[in-house]
């Protein structure tokens, strides 16, 4: 257990399973390949939801490897010390996960043909989940409260620093040809279609059976019961058991957590924050 952060370049990571000198190569010499497929995150914005969307895509729906492949060995996360290392070591078309933002990515993203999808979420939802999942975690500062932890989250002092920034300097990006933008929202109130995007960004065809079954085996509940996925295969020096990424799934929660006050003050934040994004661009408004 710890009590800090790891500061790299003035923001805030988790002090284990990351390191200064991988965040620092990560950016500057990590080589994105054409052939790859790149999901970028902010953290608690669906990421595993869409890294098992994607393997069940790869595979045509077939579940061999989703249940026999921990999530972050199908798809590792690029700035983590155990990821980086794995995806030096893979060859041929890799499917990569990140939630490092716009600015410390890997340089070679920006010349690269590389697929890229970035999916957001509803900020307050993300801070709902983000206070569950910090609480649980042992890797940095844990919070003690969801009023602590909403401070924390409003001035960016979480892992990964702040939303707002991260969704900033991603969104930069989402004209790209080989950017796909989509949304937790989206996915949830229309799992189908969401899917059906992704295969066309992707550039594959699914048979009416294939499609149903990456539908069916990325599903919460059917996702829950997978040990591959639902992290409770992390060892108890990292998480306080018991610990599963699936926690809740739904849109909305922070109705369930936030007090008036607090949801008045972050959308008073928010609105500064965000101005300028043309309308409709974020479902959650
Ligand atoms: S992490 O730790 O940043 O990688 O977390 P991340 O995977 O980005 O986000 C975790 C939240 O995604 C929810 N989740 C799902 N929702 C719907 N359907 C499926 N299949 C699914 N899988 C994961 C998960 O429950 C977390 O949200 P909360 O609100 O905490 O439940």
């Amino acid at each position: 257990m710890t009590d800090d952060y790891l500061w790299f370049e003035g923001l805030p990571f988790p002090v284990i399973g990351y390191s200064y000198e991988v965040l620092k190569e990560a950016g500057s010499q990590f080589v994105i390949k054409d052939e790859d497929t790149v999901l970028v995150t902010y953290p608690k914005s669906g990421t595993n939801w869409l890294v098992e969307i994607l393997c069940l895509i790869h595979s045509h729906g077939d579940t061999k490897w989703i249940q026999s492949v921990p999530t972050w060995e199908r798809s590792p996360w690029i700035e983590t010390d155990e990821g980086y290392k794995l995806l030096n070591e893979r060859e041929g078309p890799r499917l990569m996960s990140s939630h490092l933002p716009f600015h410390l990515f890997p340089k070679s993203l920006f010349t690269s043909k590389a697929k890229v999808i970035y999916i957001m979420r509803n900020p307050k939802d993300v801070l709902v989940s983000g206070y569950y999942h910090w609480t649980m975690a042992k890797l940095c500062k844990q919070p003690e409260s969801l009023e602590q932890y909403f401070q924390w989250f409003m001035q960016g002092n979480v892992s990964y620093g702040s939303w707002f920034e991260h969704i900033r300097g991603w969104m930069s990006m989402r004209h790209r040809e080989n950017v796909l933008l989509l949304s937790y929202e989206e996915l949830q109130k229309d799992p189908r279609s969401a899917i059906e995007r992704i295969c066309q960004f992707l550039g594959k065809k699914l048979t009416p059976e294939e499609l149903d079954s990456v539908l069916k085996n990325s599903s919460f509940q059917v996702m829950k019961q997978n040990k591959m996925s639902n992290f409770e295969m992390v060892p108890e020096a990292l998480f306080t058991r018991p610990f599963l990424i699936t926690r809740k799934g739904i849109s909305g929660d922070w109705k369930n957590h936030l007090t008036v006050a607090q949801a008045e003050a972050f959308d008073k934040v928010y609105q500064e924050k965000m101005a300028g994004f043309p309308k409709g661009l974020f479902p959650w408004e």
